[in-house]
C-alpha cells in the first residue's frame, strides 16, 4: 500500500523527522524556515493526505477552503488553534489536531522566567553589563521586588496556568485566578477564584495571561484593564499577544503605573510593537513557551500519533481541537 504523503511546513526536531520519514512520504517546502504564506501552502498540498504545521502558518478560511480534497487532517505543532480557522475545516470533514499537555511544564517555566526578570530587573540588569557600564556595587542600585507574599494572578487556569501555580506556591506567592468557570478542589488547590474581570484584576500583583488568541479574547488586556491593575504590578504573556493592547501596555510602563512587562507572544509576529523596543522595563521573549528539547520532541510525536491515528490506522486521533 502507497504510505501517505505529508506536507511538513516547517523544520521539526531530528527524532521527529525520522519518524515522520520512516512512515510518510513527507513534502518539505525549500526555503527559509518560517512560516508558509497561503499561496506557497496551497502549491504544497497538492496530493498530500495529511498537513504538519506550525503556528503562524496562515490556515485561514480561504484557504482551507481551497485544500485539495485529498487532504483529511491538519496536524499542528502547538497547542493554540488560532492560526487555523476551525470551523472551515469542520465544514470541509477535515480534522484538525494540536499538542495538548506536552508542552505546559515547559511554557510555565518560561512564563516563571518572565516574572523573575520582571521582578528583579534582570533584563535591564545584563544590558548594563554587556553596555561596559556597570560602575560597582550600589546600595540602591536595580532595586526590584520580592515575590514571596504577592499575589499571582492567572488568567486562564487551564494546564500551563496550574503549573506556573504550582512553581509559584513553592516560591510563597498566594495564587488568584479567573477562568469561565470554577475549577474543582484539587486542581484549584487554594487559589482564590474570581468570577468578575475587575475583582480579579484589582488582586493581581502579577498578572500571567495564559488565554487563546482569536477575536473573542483580542485586547482582553486594554486600557481600562490595566487601569484596575494595582499601581506597581507586573504583566507577563505567554498566550498570544493578539490579548494585550500594546499601546496601552507601553503608556503604563511609561507612567509608572505598571512596573514591568514580561513578554514571549505578540500580535503579528515576529514583528514587534515599536514602543516596546524603546521601554526599559519590558522583557521580550521570541516565543520560547514550548522551546525545550524534551518538549519539541513531545510534541513532534503527538502530532505524528495523531497523524498516524487517522492516515494508517482510520482511527480518531487521540487530541482532536476540529
Ligand atoms: C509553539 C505555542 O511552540 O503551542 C502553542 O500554541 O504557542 C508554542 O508552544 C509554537 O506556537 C509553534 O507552533
Amino acid at each position: 500500500m502507497p504510505r501517505p504523503t505529508l506536507l511538513q511546513t516547517r523544520s521539526l526536531p531530528p527524532a521527529v523527522e525520522a519518524r515522520a520519514a520512516r512512515d510518510y512520504e513527507v513534502r518539505r517546502p525549500e526555503g527559509p524556515d518560517r512560516a508558509l504564506e497561503p499561496a506557497a501552502l496551497l502549491q504544497a498540498a497538492e496530493g498530500c493526505d495529511g498537513i504538519l504545521c506550525a503556528a503562524g502558518d496562515g490556515l485561514d478560511a480561504a484557504t482551507i477552503g481551497a485544500l485539495p480534497a485529498s487532504v483529511r487532517v491538519i496536524a499542528t505543532f502547538s497547542v493554540g488553534t488560532d492560526h487555523i480557522a476551525l470551523d472551515a475545516a469542520r465544514a470541509r470533514g477535515i480534522a484538525v489536531t494540536n499538542t495538548p499537555e506536552v508542552l505546559s511544564v515547559a511554557t510555565a517555566e518560561i512564563a516563571m522566567l518572565l516574572v523573575l526578570m520582571c521582578a528583579r530587573r534582570a533584563g535591564e540588569a545584563e544590558r548594563l553589563l554587556r553596555a561596559r557600564e556597570w560602575t560597582g556595587w550600589a546600595p540602591t542600585q536595580l532595586m526590584g521586588v520580592t515575590l514571596e507574599g504577592k499575589r499571582l494572578g492567572i488568567l486562564g487556569m487551564g494546564r500551563i496556568g496550574q503549573e506556573l501555580a504550582r512553581m509559584a506556591r513553592g516560591m510563597g506567592m498566594r495564587i488568584h485566578y479567573r477562568n469561565r468557570s470554577r475549577l474543582p478542589p484539587e486542581e484549584e488547590q487554594g487559589a482564590t477564584y474570581h468570577a468578575e474581570d475587575s475583582g480579579f484584576l484589582a488582586a493581581c500583583d502579577v498578572l500571567s495571561m495564559h488565554i487563546p488568541g482569536g477575536e473573542a479574547t483580542r485586547h482582553w488586556l486594554d486600557a481600562a484593564a490595566i487601569a484596575t491593575l494595582p499601581r506597581g504590578a507586573i504583566v507577563v504573556n505567554t498566550g498570544r499577544g493578539t490579548t494585550v493592547d500594546d499601546a496601552a501596555l507601553c503608556a503604563a510602563l511609561a507612567s509608572g503605573h505598571l512596573r514591568a512587562a514580561g513578554l514571549d507572544v505578540f500580535a503579528g509576529e515576529p514583528a514587534i510593537f515599536e514602543g516596546y523596543h524603546r521601554a526599559p522595563n519590558v522583557t521580550l521573549l521570541p516565543h520560547l513557551g514550548s522551546a525545550t528539547v524534551e518538549t519539541r520532541d513531545a510534541m513532534g510525536f503527538r502530532c505524528l500519533d495523531n497523524l498516524d491515528a487517522l492516515l494508517l490506522h482510520g482511527a480518531e486521533p487521540p487530541h482532536r481541537a476540529a
